[in-house]
């Protein structure tokens, strides 16, 4: 079974929407009603689709979330059962210090297919397409993963480039690919797209390494899944996680997912960038129009587009 082909045309407005309506936040310094934006908007739409939706990834449970939280039934009722994650705004400190590579970001899959992540922190490392399947492991030193790369990728360790989220816990990484010759890409929030620019040869990304959120990972997994990329991820958690994670039925703590472990079957994802960004324009305004631009891809149909649309300014 796959999803309709229909949905790629529908689920597109939910982030379209969900980025214009972050989008008037852009530079106001205030993260809580960026995201508030962001998540009405996206819901609103949601709730127009012919579809028997159910958010698994959202944000957040449901007695802390008062939309989109993880259970939520979203869609007409009508139409395929679909599972559905959301990050209606990835990079709420890029919004609300217009900042570049803000996004709403959606993926879907049949029932059951998307590994449903606590909001815990999550190990992540990721590769593009046409590798080695299970070339790297979390287990390995940074040493041995950057040279099982360098070989399989034909490149000198000097040119391959690394994404890596700029925080005080990723200093034994800094260090290891520093100590190689490694070009890093810092990147100060937003690891969604620093998961996925291991896909797109313009971004000159090879791997990337880190401990980003757990959401994330699943959402970025959607992507590279679609593509044929590749995601080794772990949850990292601290004792107060533990309760959390349980109650998502996880038992062993220390499991390592790989891509297919993530997302299973077809799977559609979309990212529609707010502020702009490195693989897509962020919204405009222009004469009553709001333009929005989109990354989407679909596995199934080996969908991988960028596509602009146009709506009428009615804020
Ligand atoms: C991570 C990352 C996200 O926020 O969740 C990060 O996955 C928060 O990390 O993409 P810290 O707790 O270290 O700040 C993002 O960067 C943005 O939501």
């Amino acid at each position: 079974m796959s999803l309709k082909i229909e949905y790629l045309n529908s689920f597109i407005k939910a982030t379209e929407r969900g980025a214009i309506g972050a989008y008037k936040f852009i530079g106001r310094n205030d993260k809580i009603a960026a995201d508030k934006g962001a998540v009405d908007e996206m819901r609103r739409v949601l709730n127009k689709i012919d579809v028997k939706g159910k958010v698994v990834i959202g944000e957040g449970e449901m007695d802390e979330a008062p939309m989109l939280f993880n259970g939520e039934n979203v869609g007409t009722g009508i139409g395929q059962k679909v599972d559905i994650a959301v990050d209606p705004l990835e990079g709420t400190n890029f919004v609300a210090k217009n900042l570049p590579n803000s996004f709403s970001v959606l993926a879907i899959a049949e029932p059951g297919n998307l590994f449903s992540a606590p909001d815990t922190y999550m190990e992540k490392i990721a590769i593009g397409q046409g590798l080695p399947k299970n070339l790297l492991d979390l287990d390995f030193s940074v040493e041995k993963n950057i040279k099982l790369l360098a070989e399989a990728s034909n490149k000198n360790v000097e040119n391959l480039t690394a994404c890596v989220l700029e925080r005080p816990r990723h200093d034994k990484i800094i260090t290891s690919l520093k100590n190689l010759n490694v070009k890093i890409k810092f990147i100060s929030d937003g690891d969604v797209l620093g998961v996925i620019s291991v896909l797109d040869k313009s971004m000159n990304v090879d791997i990337y390494l880190g401990i980003g959120g757990g959401p994330e990972g699943v959402l970025a997994a959607a992507a590279l899944s679609c593509l044929g990329g590749q995601i080794q991820a772990r949850l990292s958690l601290n004792k107060e996680d533990e309760t959390r994670v349980r109650k998502h039925g996880i038992v062993d703590f220390k499991k390592k997912y790989s891509t297919d472990d993530l997302i299973k079957g077809d799977v559609m994802f979309f990212a529609s960038a707010i502020t702009n960004g490195e693989l897509v324009k962020g919204v405009r305004e222009k004469e009553g129009y709001f333009y929005t631009s989109t990354l989407i891809m679909h596995k199934q149909s080996k969908t991988f587009k960028k596509i602009t649309n146009k709506y009428k300014n009615d804020l």
